[in-house]
């Protein structure tokens, strides 16, 4: 039986991804960890973990018999630029820590978040490649490139199960993004249904690659369940799903929300997404392990709308 460690469980995915698990092996084979405590009651154990702490991390991978990570625990790319150095610390130490940890202990099998944001403006900005060039411009995306590296070696040279996607941006009603470039996404839902107008922070014609909560999980547990030899990368998969920019989301809420206005006022934020994709070439990931979208942009914009009505109203009374 598996015995799950979750780092980073109270983020955007975290939240989600350990709901799932806990489905998918059982309650009391999840342990889901945070540097804060839970805002509700998890279904599962929980503990307060500070990721950098070395020998806490290793302390409950040791204890606890863990057999898998799912380790999630990261600072992302605009709250990153605020302090860069803590960034790499934290986004470095704790990913060599646990597969080093996967070479003591019995973890066989490592999942481990990249992004889109190991690309940079040389980069091709159309259904970018799986390989191709990766000079980001952002701490948070050289921590994610040094990650994919550090992977990929220590699958090759210890055989670590370490298995990785490059998520876009994700959209999710139930947990709020923190620190992200494509965060907008999010919030313009909040903002539409709250006060009909939104000022978003990147400009009317910024293309970036994004994905709804619910495909975000299935890539997950999809590339996490498929047989060892299909995975044939083992740095990162690229995954897609959709792509818009913030007038083209507008257009879309509009459709429910006729009186929705929309402004803008790019900020630093800008800059980072500039020098994004606009879409990838995620052929890889289908052909290796199936990989298969089920939302687009308008059914992801109609289910965001319905949750997240139904979500605030139950909050104001
Ligand atoms: C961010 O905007 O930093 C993240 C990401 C694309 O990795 N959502």
């Amino acid at each position: 039986m598996e015995k799950i460690l979750i780092t980073g469980a109270n983020g955007q995915l975290g939240t989600e991804l350990t709901i799932s698990l806990c489905k998918k092996y059982g309650v009391e084979n999840i342990i889901a960890s945070d540097i804060n405590l839970p805002k509700s009651t998890l279904p599962c154990q929980f503990i307060k973990l500070d990721v950098a702490q070395k020998a806490d991390l290793e302390r409950v991978i040791a204890n606890a018999q863990i057999t898998q990570v799912f380790h999630l625990a990261a600072l992302l790319s605009a709250k990153g630029e605020s302090d860069p150095q803590f960034t790499w610390d934290l986004n470095m130490s704790s990913l060599i820590t646990i597969l080093e940890a996967a070479r003591k202990y019995q973890i066989n099998k490592i999942f481990w978040p990249s992004s889109i944001a190991v690309f940079g403006r040389t980069t091709p900005k159309e259904n970018t490649p799986q390989h191709t060039v990766t000079e980001p411009d952002t701490m948070y995306g050289i921590t994610k490139l040094a990650g994919e590296r550090l992977c990929e070696y220590y699958f090759k040279k210890y055989g670590i199960d370490v298995r990785s996607l490059r998520y876009p941006g994700l959209i999710s009603n139930k947990t709020l993004p923190g620190g992200g470039t494509t965060d907008y996404a999010v919030d313009i839902f909040y903002q539409a249904i709250e006060t009909g107008t939104y000022n978003c922070f990147l400009n009317r014609e910024t293309f970036l690659p994004m994905m709804y909560m619910p495909d975000a999980i299935k890539a997950t547990i999809d590339l996490m369940d498929a047989p060892k030899e299909n995975i044939k990368i083992r740095s990162s998969y690229n995954i897609g799903a959709v792509s818009f920019s913030p007038e083209d989301l507008a257009k879309v809420i509009q459709k429910s929300i006729p009186d929705f206005t929309i402004t803008y006022s790019p900020d630093f934020r800008q800059q980072i997404a500039d020098s994004w994709p606009s879409n990838i070439d995620d052929s890889a990931a289908k052909k290796d392990w199936g990989w298969q979208p089920n939302f687009d942009l308008d059914k992801l914009s109609s289910d965001m709308l319905k949750n997240l009505k139904e979500k605030l109203s139950n909050s104001i009374f």
